[in-house]
């Protein structure tokens, strides 16, 4: 299916989370999105428009609802990871080539998805210190071993030249943590990785329309 014939897509997430309209969950599916050149509907929900629509949602009998989730034609696809890989299995791309490839990127997007439970953790409810030994020592491991995963292939992504969802995901995480910012001595893959990302055309657009 190409990204035309994928049509009434939508994607639910919070209006601004810590006055950022990118910070938070919902980010990596746009970024998936919008590379893939989907028409789709962001639709943006306050708090209290999200208590609403939670309700409505257990009434509809979607079990523990929580955003992002996306539609296609109604229908509800619940979850950040889930819903990036129906997107990419519609689309036939962002995916690996066989099972091991596959097995690796489920592995990176559980990593990621660590991630971000122990960033938002940290920052939505962490103390100072908490905030701390984050910032000194649970931030610069996990991009160490990010900057690993990457040395594996030829990159720039995470399986050499193809992109896939996994890598949206880590590039989001990391432009929650430090707006992507990379010592290209130290992580050089990273920096290539961010590079790339950051150059892919449609993602570009995306990236200025964000500065507007
Ligand atoms: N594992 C889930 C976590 C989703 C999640 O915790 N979403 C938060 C916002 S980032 C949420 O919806 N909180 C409000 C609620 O649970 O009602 C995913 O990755 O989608």
């Amino acid at each position: 299916m190409t990204a035309s014939d994928l049509k009434d897509v939508k994607l639910y997430y919070f209006t601004k989370v810590k006055d950022s309209s990118t910070m938070g969950r919902g980010e990596p599916v746009r970024l998936l999105l919008e590379d893939a050149g989907v028409n789709y509907e962001y639709v943006r929900l306050s708090a209290d428009q999200w208590k609403e629509k939670k309700a409505e949602l257990i009434k509809e009998g979607i079990p523990g609802p929580t955003m992002p989730y996306i539609t296609i034609n109604g229908k509800h696809y619940a979850k950040t990871v889930p819903a990036m890989r129906l997107l990419a299995k519609k689309l036939g791309k962002y995916l690996g080539e066989n099972d091991d490839e596959e097995h690796l990127l489920d592995a990176y997007a559980d990593f990621s998805s660590d991630w971000t439970s122990r960033w938002a953790t940290t920052l939505f409810r962490g103390s100072d210190e908490d905030k701390k030994v984050y910032a000194e020592t649970t931030f610069p491991q996990t991009i160490d071993t990010v900057e690993k995963m990457l040395s594996k292939y030829s990159g720039p992504y995470l399986l050499g030249e193809r992109i896939t969802y996994a890598d949206f995901l880590i590039f989001h995480q990391l432009d929650d943590d430090n707006q992507a910012k990379v010592d290209s001595q130290i992580h050089p893959h990273l920096a290539a990785f961010v590079e790339a990302i950051k150059n892919r055309p449609n993602l570009q657009k995306h990236f200025n329309s964000l500065k507007q």
